[in-house]
């Protein structure tokens, strides 16, 4: 069927809103590491129901964050104590628009305990305020409408990195490699060195390069940067996963577990465990060229 372009366009709009209304104040997923220092950049996305602007942001520093610098911002008066942050525009012409996005930015040292820590933080407007602060329940999953920002910090060795949208691609009988796929975001930034799975003898990241009229692939030398708060994607005829050498068929419907090691600045290495499903995700554009490798 074909849906008609202003049918499409008003779909598409109604998705963008309805994001936006979800959004909270947020810190990025992926953790960060027990002992780190760590630059907690809080996403502000929309402003309050029914207003405009975003007029001030006050964040309460939890136990287990202690405050090095908050991150002063163009137009707005900056106000730090050991327990919180806040931010206020200048003027109403400082303000941050609804529709535009910013990072509210504070560094700190991390407890060595891990586990979740939480930060409220107090969003004012043109118009009223959301107070982010709210905490989840033990034993209850109901979706909290003002959730606080929640920030994993994770033992020494678990890569600080959020794995996204992974997929590998199905393999037909005889094809002895095949691609994997996902978007990496890594808070505070990491780089990807290795890949390991049982179902591949050799599994490397991939770059696409063109050279002359002949796109050709390589490994990327000295592994995949993921830079602070950026998202990667591997995605197909882009960067990707290769599994070469396979062991057996990768069939559609199953789950193929990967391992990714990591290195921070430091040098410091940590690894994650993906369990990630074989098939294109539903709405993804198919691959329209072979995936050859020499
Ligand atoms: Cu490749």
């Amino acid at each position: 069927m074909t849906v008609p372009f202003a049918t499409r366009s008003l779909a598409a709009c109604a998705a963008l809103f309805s994001a936006a209304a979800l959004a909270h104040v947020s810190l990025p997923a992926g953790g960060a590491a027990a002992g780190s220092e760590y630059d907690a950049a809080f996403r502000v996305g929309h402003a309050c129901t029914d207003a405009k602007t975003t007029t001030g942001l006050r964040v309460q520093v939890p136990q287990g964050f202690t405050l090095v610098q908050a991150q002063p911002r163009t137009g707005w008066t900056l106000t730090a104590t050991p327990r919180e942050v806040t931010w206020k525009a200048d003027s109403a012409q400082t303000a941050l628009p609804g529709a535009e996005r910013a990072e509210f930015i504070v560094r700190g040292k991390l407890t060595d305990t891990p586990g979740p820590l939480y930060f409220k933080v107090l969003q004012t407007c043109d118009v009223g305020s959301a107070d982010w602060a709210q905490l989840p329940v033990a034993g209850s999953s109901a979706k909290l409408a003002l959730p606080a920002a929640r920030l994993d910090v994770l033992p020494a060795g678990v890569a600080a990195v959020d794995v996204r949208d992974a997929w590998v691609r199905q393999t037909v009988p005889g094809q002895s490699g095949t691609g994997a796929f996902m978007k990496l975001t890594a808070p505070s930034g990491a780089r990807l060195v290795g890949i390991s799975t049982p179902v591949a003898g050799v599994a490397e990241v991939h770059e696409m390069k063109m050279e002359g009229d002949t796109m050709r692939m390589r490994e990327v030398p000295g592994g995949l940067a993921l830079p602070a708060r950026e998202t990667v994607e591997l995605k197909p005829s882009g960067l990707h996963v290769m599994l070469m050498d396979l062991k057996q068929p990768i069939a559609k419907g199953s789950t193929i577990p990967l391992t990714l090691r990591f290195e921070d600045a430091k040098g410091a290495k940590s690894s994650l465990k993906v369990d990630v499903p074989v098939g294109a995700p539903a709405g993804s554009a198919p691959e329209s060229h072979g995936h050859t490798h020499n």
